[in-house]
């Protein structure tokens, strides 16, 4: 599939879309939305592909945020409508089969941030800047992006962030939580690499259930979320992947994982 504001490129099962509009240091506007709901929605159908990679195209981002030339124009209703544009792009990121790394170089401001933070795993470069300078130009991170940082790192940081608009560093964003994995800027893409194909090797299904029942976690009460939970771990064990992966254990073999 051609899209005008990412690429997509498969590696065997590794799917990695960069955002490409590097000379806006990747900002995301309408059409950005657009194509990734595009993407995204084919990759969840794409039984081939085991492991999504998000990144920024050039060395200086991975996305600065949303486009302030093009937001600056909307008024009225359209800026809702924005939001729930945005806010189903990263609720597809957080509910597709497929686990999601976003592998962060520079700047992962605003809503780019809330792009990161919305796939499963953040990998970023020493020399990255996180932050939500919204605050600087009379908005705040909506689309979900006070309450998703608020329950990620927990509030009294959040607050810190959304309310003061300040930038801060990779490191900084290691010991917050809110990155996973932190990796001097010329290991990031073996890093990367290394975790898309760690997970490329395990079960499609378990990979999927397991997003289900951190999902259900984020996004319920603690009853309902165990319930769900349940019922993810119920459809792993009927699965042919899970005799596979247990028998592979017993016969000291490397599994075979099919993804049913
Ligand atoms: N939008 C549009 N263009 C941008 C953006 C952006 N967010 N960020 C950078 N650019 C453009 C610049 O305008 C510039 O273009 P040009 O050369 O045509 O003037 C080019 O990228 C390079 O940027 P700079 O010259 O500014 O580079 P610097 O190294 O001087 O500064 C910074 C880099 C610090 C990253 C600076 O560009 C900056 O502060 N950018 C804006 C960051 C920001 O405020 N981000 C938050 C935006 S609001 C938001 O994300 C709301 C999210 C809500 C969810 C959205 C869902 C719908």
């Amino acid at each position: 599939m051609q899209f005008e504001t990412i690429l997509q490129e498969n590696n065997g099962p590794i799917a990695t879309i960069i955002m490409n509009r590097p000379d806006a240091l990747n900002a995301l506007n309408i059409q950005v939305f657009k194509d990734l709901t595009a993407c995204l929605l084919a990759i969840a159908k794409n039984r081939e592909i085991r492991v999504v990679v998000i990144k920024g195209a050039g060395e200086r981002a991975f996305v600065a945020g949303a486009d302030i030339k093009e937001m600056a124009d909307i008024k009225g209703a359209m800026s809702s409508e924005r939001s729930y544009l945005g806010m189903h792009v990263y609720d597809l990121l957080r509910h597709i089969p497929q686990p999601v790394i976003a592998s962060i170089n520079g700047y992962a401001l605003g809503g780019g941030m809330l792009l990161a933070m919305a796939c499963d795993i953040r990998v970023a470069a020493e020399g990255a800047t996180f932050g939500y300078p919204e605050i600087k130009l009379g908005i705040f991170p909506g689309t979900g992006g006070t309450i998703l940082l608020d329950r990620l790192i927990g509030s009294a940081n959040a607050r810190a962030i959304c309310l003061t608009g300040e930038l801060f560093d990779a490191p900084r964003a290691y010991q917050l939580g809110l990155v996973t994995h932190l990796v001097a800027k010329d290991a990031l893409v073996a890093e990367t690499a290394r975790l898309a194909e760690l997970m490329a090797g395990y079960s499609p299904v378990a990979l999927h259930e397991t997003k289900c029942a951190l999902n259900a976690s984020l996004e319920m009460a603690f009853e309902a979320a165990r319930e769900a939970e349940v019922a993810a771990h119920a459809r792993c064990f009927a699965s042919n992947d899970r005799f596979e992966g247990m028998n592979a254990f017993i016969e000291k073999r490397s599994p075979d994982f099919r993804g049913d």
